[in-house]
Order: C-alpha cells, then sequence, then structure tokens
C-alpha cells in the first residue's frame, strides 16, 4: 500500500469491537486466538512491524532460550506441536521469530492484528462502559474488553550517562535491536551491562570483533546452558511425548522441566552434595536453579555453599585469577537472581582480545563521541551497545495512560506498588484483564501465558454467556491477594536483592528500592487459586 491507500484503508476501518488486545506477543496471539474462537469481534494492536514480542524485539547476536524449546513453545494446537520441529534443546531468536510467524500464519491472526500502532492511553468510560484507546498517532478505538498482553521485560532501560547522543559510532540497546543487524566484525566494541542479555551477546560477539570491552556493573552467577541440537528422530520422540511434558511443566514450582529435589541440601552428605552439583552443572539448562536441593533458594548456609561451587567453576574456567574475582558475584547468593545460561561465556574474558572493566571501581564518566570515558581511563569504540535491562513488570504499564472509574490513573492506583487481583485484574478497571500482569504468574513464560490466556477467557466467556456487562474484583478479594503475595514472598532469598523481579531498576526514577511487584509462590497453588474463583462462582468478583 502506499500512504495514500493506507489513509484511506485506515478511514475505512471499524472502530468499535467487542475486545481489545494490546500486543501481539506470544500473549497477545494466544489471547487473540482464544476470544474469537468465543466469538468475539477482537483488535490486537501492536507498535512492531511484526508478531512476537520479545522475540520480534530483541534481535541480539545471542538471542536464544534459555529454557528447552520443546517446553517453551505453544501447549494449545496440535497441529502446531505436529508441524513445528525446533532445531536446538535452546533455539535462537530467528528460528523462535519464525516459529511466532508459523503459528500466526497458521490461525490467521493478522488479519486481526493492526501493526505499527502504539497504545498511548485506555480510559474507561462510565457512561458507556466501554474502554476508549488511542494510539500515539491519535486514532481511536472503543472496546467492552480491554485486555493488556504488554509484556513483563519489553520496555528497554538506558543508563543515565551523560553524552550517550554524542556518540559518532553505532549505538543500541539489545531490546531494539535493528532488523538490519549491526555489523560488529572487526570492530571495537563495548557491551555495557551483564546481565542474561549482555552475557548472550558478549559471548557471541567476542567471535569476531577486533576488541570487546565488557563493562560490568555487577557480576551474575551464570551456569553452562550445553546447548545441543535436536535430531529428527530426537524431535520425533519429543514430539511423542509431549503431553507428558506440558502435563509435567504444571506440576513444577515455576512449570520448568526441572524439579526441585524435596531433600534439604544438609540431609545428605558433603561428598553427596558436591557429586549433585556436579551432575546439575553438566545438565542442559536451568537444572542448578530449579531443579536444585529445594532449600537453596530458602537456607543462607545452603546457599553460601553452593554458591562457593559455582565461584570455584569460574575459577578453573577464567585463566587469570584476578579477572575470575571480579566474575564473581560478591553482593548476592546463586540464584537470588535470574540465572544468565551460558556457552563458554567465561572462557572469552581468557581471549586477548577481550578486555574487562568493573565500573563500581572505575565509573562511567560519560560517554564521548568517540567511546567511554571512565574516571581511570578515555575508550575508543566503533561500536556500543546499551545491555541495561528493562523497566521490569509495571513498566509497560506506566508507558501507557490508563485511567479507570472516576479518572483515577493506573500510575496513581500502584503509586505505593502495584495491587491486582490474582495479577490478571485491577480494583476499580472494569473489564479490564491484564495477561501476565504484576503480582501475577512468572516462570515459564508460554505455561503461565497460556493458563492467563484460558483464565481470562473463561471469565469473558461466562460473562458473554450470562449477559454480564461489566466485571471487576471486589477490593477485599483485591487486598487479600496482596497479603497472599506478600506472604509468599516471606523467606526467600532472592527478595533480599535488588533485581527486575525485585522492583529495582536504577535507571528508571522512582524504582531505586525494593518492593512487592512479583508473586514468589508456586505456579500450582496460584492455578489453584485462580481456579476457585471459577469453581467457586465468582464470588471475588463484582458482576453489573
Ligand atoms: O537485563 P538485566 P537483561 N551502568 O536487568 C547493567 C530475560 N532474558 O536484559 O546488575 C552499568 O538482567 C546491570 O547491572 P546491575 C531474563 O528474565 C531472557 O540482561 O544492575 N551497568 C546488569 O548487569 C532476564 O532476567 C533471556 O549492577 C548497568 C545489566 O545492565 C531479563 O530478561 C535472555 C547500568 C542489566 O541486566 C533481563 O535481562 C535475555 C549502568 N547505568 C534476557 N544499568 C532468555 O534467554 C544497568 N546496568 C529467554
Amino acid at each position: 500500500y502506499d500512504s495514500k491507500d493506507k489513509a484511506a484503508r485506515r478511514a475505512a476501518e471499524h472502530t468499535e469491537y467487542d475486545a481489545i488486545i494490546i500486543g501481539a506477543g506470544m500473549s497477545g496471539m494466544y489471547q487473540l486466538y482464544r476470544l474469537r474462537e468465543l466469538g468475539l469481534n477482537t483488535l490486537a494492536l501492536e507498535a512492531g512491524t511484526g508478531v512476537g514480542g520479545t522475540w520480534y524485539w530483541n534481535k541480539y547476536p545471542g538471542a536464544r532460550f534459555d529454557s528447552e524449546s520443546w517446553s517453551y513453545g505453544y501447549s494449545f494446537n496440535e497441529e502446531i506441536l505436529k508441524e513445528w520441529s525446533w532445531s536446538e534443546h535452546f533455539a535462537g531468536q530467528p528460528e523462535i521469530q519464525r516459529y511466532c510467524n508459523l503459528v500466526a500464519d497458521k490461525l490467521d491472526l493478522k488479519k486481526d492484528i493492526r501493526f505499527n500502532s502504539r497504545v498511548a492511553s485506555a480510559r474507561y468510560l462510565e457512561e458507556s462502559n466501554r474502554w476508549r484507546v488511542t494510539l500515539t498517532d491519535g486514532t481511536e478505538f472503543v472496546t467492552r474488553y480491554l485486555i493488556t498482553a504488554i509484556g513483563l521485560l519489553s520496555i528497554p532501560t538506558m543508563p543515565r550517562f551523560e553524552g550517550v547522543n554524542d556518540f559518532k559510532g553505532v549505538w543500541c540497546h539489545t531490546g531494539l535491536w535493528p532488523k538490519e543487524g549491526i555489523d560488529y566484525d572487526g570492530k571495537r566494541v563495548a557491551v555495557i551491562g551483564t546481565g542474561a542479555s549482555g552475557i548472550q551477546a558478549i559471548q557471541e560477539i567476542a567471535k569476531t570483533a577486533k576488541s570487546l570491552t565488557v563493562f560490568q556493573r555487577r557480576p551474575n552467577w551464570c551456569t553452562p546452558l550445553h546447548n545441543a541440537p535436536i535430531s529428527t528422530e530426537e524431535m520425533e520422540d519429543i514430539r511423542a511425548r509431549y503431553p507428558e511434558i506440558f502435563k509435567h511443566c504444571q506440576t513444577t514450582a515455576a512449570c520448568f522441566i526441572h524439579t526441585h529435589d524435596p531433600r534439604s541440601a544438609l540431609d545428605v552428605s558433603q561428598e553427596e552434595r558436591i557429586a549433585f552439583w556436579e551432575k546439575l552443572y553438566a545438565t542442559p539448562g536451568f537444572g542448578i536453579w530449579q531443579g536444585n536441593f529445594h532449600d537453596i533458594h530458602t537456607n543462607r548456609e545452603v546457599n553460601r555453599q553452593l554458591s562457593e561451587f559455582v565461584a570455584d567453576k569460574i575459577r578453573e574456567r577464567v585463566k587469570a585469577p584476578k579477572v575470575a574475582e571480579m566474575l564473581i558475584p560478591k553482593d548476592h547468593g546463586f540464584g537470588t537472581r535470574r540465572v544468565p545460561q551460558e556457552t563458554k561465556y567465561y572462557e572469552v574474558f581468557n581471549q586477548d582480545n577481550v578486555e574487562l572493566i568493573a565500573v563500581l571501581e572505575t565509573p562511567i564518566e560519560r560517554i564521548t563521541p568517540t567511546g567511554i570515558r571512565t574516571s581511570e581511563r578515555e575508550f575508543e569504540f566503533d561500536v556500543i551497545i546499551y545491555a541495561t535491562g528493562f523497566d521490569g513488570i509495571t513498566g509497560a504499564f506506566n508507558q501507557i495512560e490508563f485511567e479507570g472509574r472516576n479518572g483515577r490513573t493506573l500510575r496513581e492506583e500502584w503509586q505505593h506498588g502495584p495491587t491486582t487481583f490474582v495479577g490478571m485484574m485491577v480494583k476499580d478497571f472494569p473489564n479490564m484483564f491484564m495477561v501476565m500482569g504484576p503480582h501475577g504468574a512468572l516462570g515459564n513464560q508460554p505455561r503461565s501465558i497460556e493458563h492467563n490466556v484460558d483464565w481470562i477467557s473463561r471469565v469473558i466467556g461466562h460473562m458473554e454467556q450470562q449477559g454480564i456487562e461489566l466485571a471487576a474484583p471486589k477490593p477485599e478479594a483485591v487486598e487479600e491477594w496482596h497479603d497472599f503475595v506478600a506472604e509468599k514472598a516471606k523467606g526467600l532469598l532472592a527478595n533480599e536483592v535488588d533485581s527486575w523481579m525485585t522492583g529495582v531498576n536504577m535507571n528508571v526514577q522512582g524504582k531505586e528500592k525494593r518492593g512487592l511487584v512479583r508473586y514468589s509462590g508456586t505456579a500450582p497453588e496460584y492455578r489453584a487459586r485462580c481456579e476457585a474463583v471459577i469453581s467457586g462462582g465468582y464470588e471475588e468478583l463484582d458482576f453489573d
């Protein structure tokens, strides 16, 4: 279409819908499918030009699943399970994006997705019990149901350095990687940030960059991914086991395939403990984090011993003892922040062309036209990559002006931290549902997404069937959920550490202190609570 056609097409388009979904990532795509199944006239608004959300935006080199591919796709469609073959146990971003497109095409989703459409505001209209959704270009839509599918980690954050725009070379955030890519072969490259994104990018870029300088603030505990290709026979076997795999995921604490060992680490001898940890360290994926003794997450002494075990692995792998010590976290124990999975990450620091800079010792003072100036040195770069993370969990909600009953904004509602009902509804925001909202499901995202979408679709289905026009959680139900989330947060070492999971991002104003932003209980318990709402006849909701 040329722009005139486009304008005409848009002028003729419908503006009233039964349901509007914000986002066409894994959440939005499945939500669209389910609402269409209910016979609702549904539109998904997507800021990007394609589907996939996280897997559309995060095109940085090395981006891939950290969870087993065959546990990380959709489980709801037999045909797709039959047709799609994963080529690696931990698939790379290009393959995942192809998968998202296959799903969208197979289910004919794209005809109901409006791309290039970033939502600026969503206002509840009391008199008509509708939501008015406005895009950044001023286009307006009206809908009965509003569903947010805007992601937990979808708002990239840049450090507050002076001079970012002065840099004359190429620069980019990992979460906003350009489609055409960035040429870093034979170039002098800087990476700032060593979270899961930075680590995946660093180990890839180090292969071909002329030089790579890693600016690390706080190191993370990383363990080997042990990725491998999936042969045709293996894929056939996986396919045959899909029902069993997905069923198993429903039984584990965070829906991963790994199950915590019910024993305490202190129940076994030192020898047995180390042997178990050696086995887990050699096992692909999150086993050492999600399949360890259950008390690695709660018992300080156990956590200390495990941290020491992993620290020794780093010392074995990094040749220069000083560099090894720089790479070992000293301010938090193993698994208390998201554990990045790596492939020869530590060995990168044995390469002559790689240098590690500890920015807590020699802080970055500013970005210059030619590179980076720290308190100690002036560096020259061709490329600067910001792997500096995201405004997690509530970030995407803060980007949109949500206004509920009585003109109260979501920002006001959540000024002292988010309050939700089962992470999917908000008091005084009628008929608004959140897939993967704060205080809801986390862990293995596609499993949690499918659960959330199914629950939301069941509530909406019930409303449609019963002629209910309005649903909002009762204030006491929201309070009770908040107390439950607070109770579940107790005793977990991870909640004593700064990370996006505890609501901290130093690059975002107002996120300097820890808050209660996520649900830390188990997934089975979470799902049981959600199920009880439905089987109990929706007592927690006000219907009208
Ligand atoms: O972001 P992060 P991420 N100066 O917040 C540093 C998921 N994910 O994009 O630790 C210097 O973890 C910051 O330092 P510090 C996964 O859930 C999944 O890497 O705050 N440094 C940190 O090192 C993950 O948890 C996959 O001291 C600065 C880094 O930047 C989540 O996304 C792959 C700085 C940010 O790390 C986020 O990961 C990738 C500054 N001013 C990500 N500001 C999968 O495999 C920040 N940093 C599926």
